[in-house]
């Protein structure tokens, strides 16, 4: 009896100590980074402020509007509603009183972006930030709250600090949008030391925000550079878009500078964005030419390429590999970009 009372006794102190030991605490965030009517940008941010790390998380959540997600970055994010979302290797650990942040970009199911709950096991604490974003507390909890349009529109959007300090009590409702079938991207790449060639991505979104925060999403899968064999190459082993299916770039923009410019004239300004490629986000610090064609129609130029270094968005090994296939004495890993983009006011 007393055996049996002592071993039971064990086993629950047993289970105890396995419970605080791997049950993690940490407070999960929905943010919309932008949300241009027919898509959004949006992240989800698990912060671990308790006393013991985070090792390893998954994370859901559904939509009940029909939105659906396009592509994602920084976590392995299920192909349907409703989505899970599983930490990489890199992100899988979060330190006490640190923050994982995985991204995403969807096309709304309606006129505007839903906030929908976010559960997991991760999720143990939590509370609403913003009415752009929901914290969860449950990890049982299937059903999903979403925050109506006319509370998403008196809200602020969360990004960078920079972005975010730029935007502090301004509504966030698109002031423009990208026109995709105007817009481009191209990139050059170089091999066997002379032959350069032009290529580029075909699908691009984005917008501008009243409140100054632009977002500029590049589907990597769109690649496009003239052989199909190579174009299913580069996707597959070197931008790896099963797991990283979209470049965003991000930055600030002064709103009162673009008001600034009248029809027919052009303004150059210094901006630092921020590069979202390959699991990987690096600052860039360029000028960019603003025209203002018409009222309601302004063209994004870059006054000089700006040059993407493979090895700084972790793709040299994937630069490698398309060596390999395409048995090629070498392949440079510094690749110019150049765009003009356009934008119409909504
Ligand atoms: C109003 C206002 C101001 C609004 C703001 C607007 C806004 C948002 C502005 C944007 C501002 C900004 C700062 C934008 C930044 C844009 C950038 C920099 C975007 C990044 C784009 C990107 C993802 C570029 C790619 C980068 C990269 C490192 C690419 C690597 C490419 C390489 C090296 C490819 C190698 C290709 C190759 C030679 C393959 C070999 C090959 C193969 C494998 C093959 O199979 C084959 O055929 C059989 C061949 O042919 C024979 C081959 O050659």
């Amino acid at each position: 009896m007393h055996k049996r009372f002592f071993r039971d006794g064990m086993l629950i102190l047993m289970a105890s100590v396995f419970f605080i030991q791997h049950t993690h605490a940490a407070q999960c965030d929905y943010n919309i980074i932008n949300d241009w009517g027919s898509g959004f940008q949006a992240e989800i941010k698990i912060t671990n402020n308790e006393a013991q790390p985070v090792n390893g998380w998954t994370v859901g959540w559904q939509y009940t509007d029909g939105s659906s997600i396009t592509g994602s970055w920084n976590a392995t994010v299920s192909d349907s509603s409703p989505y899970t979302a599983s930490a990489l290797t890199w992100n899988a650990k979060i330190a006490t009183g640190e923050s994982v942040a995985f991204g995403f970009t969807g096309t709304n199911g309606k006129t505007a972006a839903s906030v929908p709950m976010v559960t997991g096991a991760v999720c143990k604490t939590g509370n609403v930030s913003s009415a752009m974003s929901s914290s969860s507390i449950a990890a049982s909890s299937s059903s999903s709250v979403v925050v109506s349009s006319s509370s998403v529109a008196s809200s602020v959007p969360v990004n960078s600090s920079s972005i975010a300090s730029s935007s502090s009590s301004a509504a966030n409702s698109d002031a423009w949008r990208l026109d995709a079938n105007q817009s481009r991207l191209n990139f050059t790449t170089t091999k066997k030391i002379h032959v350069v060639e032009n290529m580029r991505f075909t699908r691009l979104s984005g917008a501008v925000s009243d409140s100054g925060s632009a977002t500029l999403v590049i589907d990597l899968a769109s690649v496009a550079s003239g052989i199909a064999v190579r174009d299913g190459r580069m996707r597959n082993s070197l931008f790896e878009t099963s797991i990283f299916n979209a470049a965003v770039v991000t930055l600030p923009v002064d709103m009162n500078a673009l008001s600034a410019i009248a029809v027919g004239q052009s303004s150059t300004i210094n901006v630092v964005a921020e590069l979202n490629l390959h699991g990987v986000t690096n600052d860039i610090t360029t000028n960019l030419k603003i025209s203002r064609l018409t009222a309601s129609t302004i063209m994004v130029q870059n006054v000089a390429p700006i040059i993407v270094l493979a090895d700084d968005y972790d793709l040299e090994s994937g630069v490698e590999t398309l060596r390999t296939l395409a048995n090629l004495s070498s392949i440079g890993k510094a690749v110019p970009v150049d765009f003009t983009l356009f934008y119409n006011a909504l």
